[in-house]
């Protein structure tokens, strides 16, 4: 298989079908994959929502000083910049200071800020030199990605098992907050099963769509989504009632991207999430939590979006839209301690 991206993910309908994460590993006591301080290295990219739920993660459980992180700089550029045949693009580490980032076609001036932070961890210049180095040669070299510095190896590159992971194969490392509560594991995965195809992965489908019927179906399925999620939320502070779990932590980063990115750049425009009733006080609400609100870059989003495609944006223009004011009050203490 050639290097590929999510961009070459599409099925002979032109519709876009995500491939499975290759890197299954688990952290466990008393595995090859031992949980320790020091010992394992996370990259992300800011821009995607599933490497910000698994920063969020980080946070919530207070595991900041025991797994060290990289931060990707958000426009994809050509990896193998002097093999003419090789076009695969994608992740690049670049340090604060570094000139500004054009797109592939070498348009636009994409600023490295701050929040670039390279890899310090094994020097590479790409996610593909870093997958390589872990003896992946095909991808796709995608973010989040858990690296074990010990035996130079990857860990993990599925999200879903990261959150899982870090919620508790950490023990006493890291804080007693539970996201993946025993009593609501049923309900959660009953929730996952509509939400995840639909709204997280739906708004890929709508957007990376080659064929007017597959855009369609995927919108029309987004939709319905999102209004059963909003209909949900009206009588609970959160999808499983009253305790936020990782659903509403995979929600919420695709729900604060929908406004300043999905609408436009993936034709999501049936509807804004600010013109939901309960939507956008739930968005407000969770990105109010200190260690979520950390890992919520609107810059870097917005930039990797809108500048890493160029077939499907050529310029990189970047529109100036941020989304509805996410500090405003959210009015959603009310709900009490059955959630309602
Ligand atoms: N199954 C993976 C998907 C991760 C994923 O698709 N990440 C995107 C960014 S949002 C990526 O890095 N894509 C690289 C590419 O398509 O080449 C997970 O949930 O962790």
């Amino acid at each position: 298989m050639r290097a590929h991206t999510a961009l070459d993910e599409i099925a002979a309908d032109g519709a876009f079908k995500r491939s499975d994460a290759g890197h299954r590993n688990k952290i466990a006591a008393g595995s090859a994959f031992a949980p320790a301080a020091g010992r394992y290295h996370l990259y992300v990219a800011l821009a995607c929502p599933w490497a910000d739920g698994v920063l969020s993660m980080v946070h919530l459980k207070g595991l900041e000083d025991v797994i060290s992180v990289s931060k990707v700089h958000p426009t994809w550029v050509r990896t193998r910049p002097d093999d003419p045949n090789d076009a695969h693009c994608g992740w690049q580490f670049r340090a604060p200071g570094d000139p500004p980032v054009p797109n592939t076609l070498g348009h636009g001036a994409n600023v490295v800020d701050d929040e670039c932070v390279p890899d310090t961890v094994n020097g590479c210049r790409t996610m593909r030199e870093l997958y390589e180095k872990g003896r992946d040669t095909h991808g796709k070299y995608s973010t989040p990605l858990l690296w074990d510095k010990e035996t130079g190896a990857i860990v993990n590159n599925e999200s879903l098992d990261l959150l899982r992971m870090l919620n508790s194969a950490f023990g006493k490392l890291g804080n007693a907050l539970d996201l993946f509560p025993p009593h609501l594991e049923a309900e959660t995965a009953a929730l996952n099963e509509w939400i995840y195809p639909a709204i997280n992965d739906g708004v890929y489908r709508a957007g990376f769509a080659q064929t007017q019927d597959a855009h369609a179906s995927a919108v029309t399925a987004l939709f319905a989504a999102l209004d059963r999620a909003d209909t949900l939320l009206a009588t609970r502070r959160y999808l499983a009632g009253a305790e936020l779990t990782w659903v509403d932590l995979r929600l919420f980063h695709t729900l604060v991207r929908f406004d300043p990115v999905y609408v436009t750049y993936f034709k999501c425009n049936l509807k804004r999430i600010a013109e939901y009733p309960h939507l956008p006080n739930y968005v407000r609400d969770i990105y109010q939590i200190p260690a979520v609100k950390r890992t919520v870059n609107m810059a870097h989003i917005k930039m990797h979006y809108f500048t890493s495609h160029p077939l499907l944006n050529t310029f990189g223009i970047v529109p100036l839209h941020n989304g509805f004011d996410l500090d405003a009050p959210h009015g959603r203490e009310h709900f009490g301690a059955e959630g309602k």
